[in-house]
C-alpha cells in the first residue's frame, strides 16, 4: 500500500450499537473506492471486516478490524468495533489509538444502549464526532425519529448536514444542506435540489451555516453583519466547532444501497481532524509528563493497541505511531519491558489481509509480527528516549466461569491455552482461585466467554468445559472461645506428647495474629512455631465447610509438655485439633463476597429490575437517570449476581449493561450458610 504523511492521514473508529451498520459501511466505502472488487455481505461471512471464523458463525463482529480506505490522496483508518456489549474491551482499545469517532444509528431503531455506550466511551476520550443515521433504505426507516433518539443521547448538539432523498424503498440520495445541492445514490453526481424539498432544505441549511459560524467568532461576526460566508470559512467553522465538542454534524446513509458514500468520505476528511490537528499525545518519562505532536521527525513513540494470537500466522502486534517513524527490518525498544524488539516485515492490514509497506508514518497504524515480549498497552521507542505512552482503564469483568480440561491431552494444554487468548483481549483474564481450587476465566458476559471457548477449540485444539464457579466463601468466629486438648501416643517406639490450652478471638482488620500468652515455661516457646504452623494449616482447610477461615486471633495460654516425648510434629497435631475445637466455641460462621453492582436499564425496565434485585438479597444503594436510562447501584452478593449478564438481557431484551466489582466480605445468613456446610460435607463423602 501507498505510503501517507501524517496530514492524509485520519484515524476514525466506527462504534455504535450492534447491527447498526459499521461492518457494512466499511465494506460499502472499501468496494466504493475499488479497494475490493465485491461486495461482501453479513449473512454469508463474506466482508473483509468481520474473517474470524466466530464473527462469521455469528454475523457480528467481536474483534476491532483495521479498514483502511484510500480516497482522494488520503487514508481513512476505520477501526471498524464490535456493538455487542460482552466486547466493549475492543471498542476502548480502538478509541484509545484514534483522533475521531463515527457513530452509525440505525434509521429504525434509533439510539440504543451500545450507541450510549460508545457516546459515553468517545466522551471520555475526548473525541470529536459524526452521527450518520444509517440504513435509510429500510422500511420503517424514519430520519426525525432517528435523529431525535439520539438527541437523548448526546448533550452536544446535533446538527444535520444533509437530509435524506426519500426515504425507505424510495431513498435515493441525500441533499447536501451546505451546498444546496441532491447528491443521487453514492454522491458522486451533484444535481439541483428538487422544487418540492428547496424551503425544507433552506430551512436545515440555515442552521448548518449558523452552527459553523458558532464555530469561531471571527466568523461569526461577519455572519452577524449579514456577510455571506465562503465554502472554506463554512468548513473550517464547523471543523473547529466539531472539534472543540460544541456540536456533532449529522449525515445520511445506507451502507447496503451504497447511500451517500461520497459526503461521508469527504466530510471525514474536512470534518475530522487529522493526527497533526489532533492534540498532542502525552507521554510519561523520566523528567515527568512529555507532549508529543504527530512527527516524523519526534523522538519514536508507538503504542501497541493490540494483539492477536493466531496460531498459523504466529503473533500480531498491532500499533499506533504517536511520533517518529517505523521502519521495517528495523530494531525499536520496548518501555515497559526494557528490552529490545527486532521488527520483520511490517504492515498495513486490511481486516486479515496484509499490505506491506517499508515505513510507517507518525499518526499511522500498522502491525508487525512475532515479536518477543510485546504486548497490548506497551510503548515502542527508543533506549536513549524512556517515554511509555498511557495505557486507558478497562472494566472491570463481571462474569465468570470455572473451565475444566475435557480430557488429559486438554489439561496439559489448559494454561498456555487461557494465557494465549487473554494476551490478545483485555477484558479477558484467567486465575486459580486457591480458596475453591478452581480455574477461573473472567469476562465481560456469557457470549464473550464462550467466544473464548471456541477459538480454544479451534485455534488450540484445547477443548474446555465450563460451569457455574463456586462462590469463595470464607469462614469466620463471632464471638471468643476457647479449648483444650491433649495428643499423647506414648505405647511403643518414640512417644509423642503436647498439650495446648487456646483461646480464639474475632479479629476486625487482620487476618490473623497469633500471640504466646504462656507464662512460666509450661510449653517452651520453641513449640510456638509449630503450633502456629498447626493452626495455619487449619485455616486454609476450613473448619465449617472447606473455606479459609479468617480474621481470627488465636491465643495459646497454657499447655503442657513433656521431656523426652514431646517435639514439634506432636504440638503441630495437637495445635490442629486444638483450633478447631475452639473455632467451634466460638460462634463460626460463613463469610460471603458481596459486589458492588450498577445496572443501566431504560426506564421502563426499571421496576423489573428492582424486584429483580429484591430477590437477589441486593441492597439498592442509589438510582439516578442519564438520558433516557435509568442507573441502580447496588450490593449484591455473588452467589446471586454469577449469572445477571445473562439474566439482564432476557428482562431488558439486550438493552440493559451492568458492571460489578468486589466490595467486601459479609456475613452468611444463617440458612444458607447451612445450606453450602451440607453441600460441603456430601462433596466429601
Ligand atoms: N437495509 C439495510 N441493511 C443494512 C444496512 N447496513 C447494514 N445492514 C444490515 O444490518 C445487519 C448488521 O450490519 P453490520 O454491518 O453487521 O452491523 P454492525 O454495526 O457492524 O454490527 P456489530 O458488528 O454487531 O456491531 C446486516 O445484516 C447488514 O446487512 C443498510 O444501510 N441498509
Ligand atoms: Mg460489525
Amino acid at each position: 500500500m501507498k505510503e501517507y504523511p501524517t496530514k492524509s492521514i485520519r484515524n476514525v473508529a466506527f462504534a455504535s450499537h450492534s447491527g447498526s451498520g459499521k461492518t457494512m459501511l466499511s465494506e460499502a466505502l472499501l468496494y466504493f473506492t475499488g479497494a475490493i472488487t465485491r461486495m461482501g455481505e453479513i449473512n454469508n461471512g463474506t466482508t473483509v471486516s468481520d474473517y474470524q471464523e466466530e464473527e462469521k458463525r455469528r454475523e457480528i463482529s467481536i474483534a476491532t478490524s483495521v479498514i483502511p480506505v484510500e480516497y482522494q490522496d488520503y487514508k481513512i483508518n476505520i477501526l471498524d468495533t464490535p456493538g455487542y456489549t460482552d466486547f466493549v474491551g475492543e471498542v476502548i482499545s480502538a478509541m484509545r489509538v484514534v483522533e475521531s469517532v463515527v457513530i452509525p444509528v440505525d434509521s429504525v431503531a434509533g439510539a440504543e444502549v451500545g450507541t450510549e455506550l460508545a457516546w459515553s466511551y468517545a466522551d471520555k476520550f475526548g473525541l470529536p464526532r459524526i452521527v450518520v443515521i444509517n440504513m435509510m433504505d429500510r422500511d420503517n426507516a424514519n430520519f426525525q425519529k432517528a435523529l431525535n433518539s439520539m438527541r437523548e443521547v448526546s448533550d452536544r448538539r446535533l446538527i444535520p448536514l444533509q437530509l435524506p432523498w426519500g426515504e425507505k424503498g424510495d431513498f435515493k440520495g441525500v441533499f447536501d444542506l451546505l451546498n444546496k445541492k441532491a447528491l443521487k445514490g453514492a454522491g458522486e453526481e451533484a444535481l439541483d435540489i428538487p422544487a418540492e424539498y428547496l424551503e425544507e432544505v433552506e430551512a436545515a441549511g440555515m442552521e448548518a451555516i449558523e452552527a459553523a459560524a458558532e464555530g469561531n467568532d471571527e466568523l461569526l461576526m461577519k455572519y452577524l453583519e449579514g456577510e455571506e460566508l465562503t465554502k472554506e470559512e463554512v468548513l473550517s467553522g464547523l471543523k473547529e466547532g466539531i472539534k472543540a465538542g460544541s456540536f456533532v454534524p449529522v449525515l445520511v446513509t445506507s451502507a447496503t444501497s451504497q447511500i451517500g458514500l461520497v459526503p461521508l468520505l469527504e466530510s471525514m476528511i474536512s470534518l475530522l481532524p487529522s493526527p497533526e490537528e489532533a492534540p498532542p499525545a502525552v507521554a510519561e518519562g523520566p523528567q515527568g509528563e512529555e507532549e508529543l505532536p504527530a512527527s516524523d521527525a519526534g523522538p519514536l513513540a508507538a503504542y501497541v493497541w493490540k494483539t492477536t494470537a493466531d496460531p498459523y500466522v504466529g503473533k500480531m502486534t498491532y500499533f499506533h505511531v504517536y511520533s517518529g517513524v517505523i521502519n521495517e527490518d528495523s530494531r525499536v525498544w520496548n518501555q515497559d519491558m526494557d528490552e529490545e524488539e527486532r521488527l520483520g516485515n511490517i504492515s498495513i492490514m486490511r481486516g486479515n489481509d496484509h499490505l506491506e509497506v517499508p515505513t510507517v508514518h507518525a499518526g499511522d497504524i500498522a502491525a508487525v509480527p512475532k515479536l518477543n515480549v510485546t504486548s497490548t498497552g506497551h510503548t515502542l521507542g527508543e533506549k536513549e528516549h524512556p517515554i511509555s505512552l498511557p495505557v486507558p482503564e478497562y472494566p472491570n469483568a463481571p462474569f465468570r466461569v470455572a473451565v475444566n480440561p475435557k480430557t488429559q491431552a486438554d489439561s496439559a494444554k489448559l494454561s498456555p491455552t487461557l494465557t494465549r487468548l487473554c494476551e490478545e483481549d483485555m477484558t479477558l483474564s484467567w486465575r486459580q482461585d486457591t480458596t475453591t481450587k478452581e480455574t477461573i476465566l473472567e469476562g465481560m458476559g456469557d457470549q464473550h466467554i464462550d467466544v473464548a471457548i471456541r477459538k480454544a477449540k479451534t485455534l488450540f485444539q484445547t477443548e474446555l468445559e465450563t460451569t457455574v464457579p463456586k462462590v469463595p466463601y470464607q469462614e469466620t468466629i463471632t464471638k471468643t472461645g476457647a479449648a483444650q486438648y491433649r495428643h499423647k501416643k506414648q505405647s511403643g517406639g518414640a512417644g509423642q506428647f503436647a498439650e495446648v490450652h487456646m483461646r480464639v478471638e474475632p479479629l476486625q482488620e487482620e487476618e490473623f495474629e497469633f500471640v504466646n500468652e504462656v507464662f512460666g515455661g509450661a510449653i517452651s516457646r520453641n513449640y510456638m512455631p509449630a503450633i502456629e504452623k498447626g493452626v495455619k494449616s487449619v485455616m486454609e482447610d476450613g473448619v465449617l465447610a472447606g473455606y479459609p477461615v479468617v480474621n481470627v486471633k488465636v491465643a495459646v495460654f497454657d499447655g503442657k509438655e513433656h521431656p523426652v516425648d514431646s517435639k514439634p510434629v506432636a504440638f503441630e497435631i495437637c495445635a490442629k485439633q486444638v483450633f478447631k475445637m475452639a473455632v467451634k466455641q466460638a460462634g463460626p460462621a460463613l463469610l460471603e463476597p458481596i459486589m458492588s453492582a450498577k445496572v443501566t436499564v431504560p426506564e421502563d425496565n426499571m421496576g423489573d429490575i428492582l424486584g429483580d434485585l429484591n430477590t437477589r438479597r441486593a441492597r439498592v444503594q442509589g438510582m439516578d437517570t442519564s438520558g433516557a436510562r435509568s442507573v441502580v447501584s447496588a450490593q449484591v452478593p455473588l452467589a446471586e449476581m454469577q449469572r445477571y449478564t445473562t439474566d439482564l438481557r432476557s428482562m431488558t431484551g439486550g438493552r440493559g449493561i451492568f458492571e460489578m466489582e468486589f466490595s467486601h466480605y459479609q456475613q452468611l445468613p444463617a440458612n444458607l450458610a447451612n445450606e453450602v456446610i451440607q453441600d460441603s460435607q456430601k462433596e466429601e463423602k
